[in-house]
């Protein structure tokens, strides 16, 4: 597998996440950035796009056939996107962490979502899962190229 090396040769974790429309609209992505930064995650890679309903379908398969998912839809499609690969101990459960629980709702204050999420669908960002799934997810936005390495002694301040 291509996992990054950081400097002392260690295979680094790496996770896909996603900010959503109402994260651009709501004008808190570097807020959100600041936040995984602060937690000593790497950004390794970085995009911003347009998703479009086939992109969703694949996306979001576990989805498709709920009756929110054209809902889903429209509000994915709604804005522009950004994709970031973030690298760093941990990365895939330290994210989910941060990000809170699906539904803004339910989320505790200091949660991404619990601050800025809105409701169950309109919720600021999305964060793989699993080890797994970050890399099957990570390789549906960015090609190899478009993916980079931490440089190795880097550290926090
Ligand atoms: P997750 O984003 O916390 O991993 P998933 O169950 O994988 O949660 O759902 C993916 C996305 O689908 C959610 O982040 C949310 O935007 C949307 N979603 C999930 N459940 C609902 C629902 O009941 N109504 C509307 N949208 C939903
Ligand atoms: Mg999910």
């Amino acid at each position: 597998m291509d996992h990054a090396i950081s400097g002392l040769g260690v295979a680094m974790e790496r996770t896909f996440i996603l900010l959503k429309p109402d994260a651009i609209k709501k004008g808190v992505v570097g807020e959100v950035i600041s936040r995984l930064e602060k937690a000593n995650l790497s950004i390794v890679g970085m995009k911003m796009l347009q998703l479009t309903e086939e992109m969703c379908r694949e996306h979001y398969a576990h989805h498709v056939n709920k009756p929110f998912f054209q809902g889903l839809v429209k509000f994915m499609c709604s804005s522009a996107v950004i994709c970031m690969v973030l690298e760093g101990d941990g990365a895939v459960e330290k994210v989910r962490e941060l990000a809170g629980p699906t539904d803004p709702k339910k989320a505790p204050k200091g949660t991404i979502r619990g601050d800025f999420g809105t409701d169950v669908q309109v919720n600021i960002i999305h964060a793989s899962d699993s080890k797994d799934t970050a890399e099957v997810e990570l390789r549906r936005f960015f090609r190899d190229d478009e993916i980079f390495h931490r440089i190795g002694s880097f550290t926090k301040k």
